[in-house]
């Protein structure tokens, strides 16, 4: 029988890249989709004839329980989430809503279903900001220090993701994944802001980057190989959290140096420190110990930081100035 998979958040970069995994490996995808009224498919929209999509919302309950009713899925990936944590501070209520509480109206509306039996095994992405201000290199051992409201519904929804794990048994595996980047990333993040300007300035429609903290040091992946650990996560016996991450981190100016230097521009050129892109509490430090993943789900990262950095740089200069629409 064909196992079917339902991803929530499937038009964003995690989505995207696992619904993919799933057709490959032979999957039946169904993708649950936020209405909007701006086109939010362009990441999926090559997969259109081979995906079943129903619309929802993770804040609205009976969406939730209508997509599980029609796709009866083995397998569910909740990658929807409000996952801008600059974004956090200026919409509070709304990040809990659907990255905190979203996540438990999902693992309630699973544990609703008929039996434990009919209950699909759940992937739930926790993060690397969930450790905020503890010390680097952070594993499954380290404690949660949230620094963002985002990190605070991202706790919420780890320990609940814990919680239903032991009160009913159910199948619920936590990735505590630090930063993962690729072309299909939103601009709205550091490292595609940086290579969609980069593909601009090389095109000539662009003459400055506003960044905000370059000190900040993070753990960069490839968003493909964070797919892959999700997948394995839902094949194990028991259900477990799993640090998912390089083992390697760089300050976000050393991500534009590489950036630049592989386009051939001097970086000094162009950026500019602008205070409004600050925020009120910023990580200073993410690094992760991905050992355990390695141990037991056998995953490992197949692409470098350098190899990352190519990829958006090459991508973003082809779009800049192509007729390609974004992402
Ligand atoms: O790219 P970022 O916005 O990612 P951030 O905040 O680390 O969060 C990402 O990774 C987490 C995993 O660790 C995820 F949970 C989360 O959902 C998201 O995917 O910012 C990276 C760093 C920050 O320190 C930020 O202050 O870059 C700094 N930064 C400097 N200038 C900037 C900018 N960030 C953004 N977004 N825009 C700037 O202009």
């Amino acid at each position: 029988m064909k196992k079917r998979a339902l991803v929530l958040g499937c038009t964003g970069q995690l989505g995207s890249y696992l619904m993919e995994l799933l057709l490959e490996k032979g999957y039946e995808v169904w993708g649950f989709v936020r209405r909007s009224s701006v086109g939010n498919v362009a990441r999926i929209l090559h997969l259109y004839d081979r995906v079943h999509l129903v619309n929802g919302d993770l804040t609205d309950t009976s969406s939730i329980e209508s997509a599980l009713r029609v796709s009866k899925p083995h397998e569910v990936y909740n990658c929807a989430a409000q996952t801008q944590v600059g974004t956090s501070f200026i919409e509070p209520l709304h990040t809990a809503d659907v990255t905190g509480v979203g996540a438990l109206r999902l693992f309630d509306a699973c544990r609703m279903m008929r039996s434990l039996a009919e209950s699909p095994r759940i992937y739930q992405p926790s993060t690397s900001e969930m450790f905020g201000a503890s010390t680097p290199p952070q594993s499954e051992a380290t404690p949660f220090n949230p620094s963002s409201p985002y990190a605070c519904a991202k706790v919420f929804a780890h320990h609940s993701a814990r919680l239903y794990r032991r009160a009913y048994g159910m199948y619920i595996a936590c990735g505590i994944n630090f930063n993962f980047e690729s072309p299909r990333r939103g601009e709205e993040f550091v490292t595609r802001k940086i290579t969609m300007a980069i593909g601009r300035i090389r095109a000539g429609t662009q003459t400055e980057l506003r960044l905000g903290n370059l000190s900040a040091r993070r753990d960069w992946s490839h968003a493909k190989d964070v797919a892959q650990a999700a997948w394995l996560m839902l094949q194990q016996p028991e259900p477990d959290d799993y640090v998912i991450a390089s083992g390697v981190s760089y300050t976000v100016k050393e991500f534009v140096e590489a950036a630049f230097n592989l386009a051939g521009l001097d970086w000094q050129k162009y950026v500019v420190v602008d205070p409004q892109q600050m925020r009120p509490l910023d990580v200073a430090h993410l690094e992760g110990c991905a050992n355990k993943a390695k141990a037991v789900l056998g995953w490992t990262p197949t692409v470098t930081f350098l190899e990352l950095v190519k990829e958006m740089v090459e991508h973003d200069t082809i779009l800049a100035t192509s007729d390609a629409s974004y992402p």
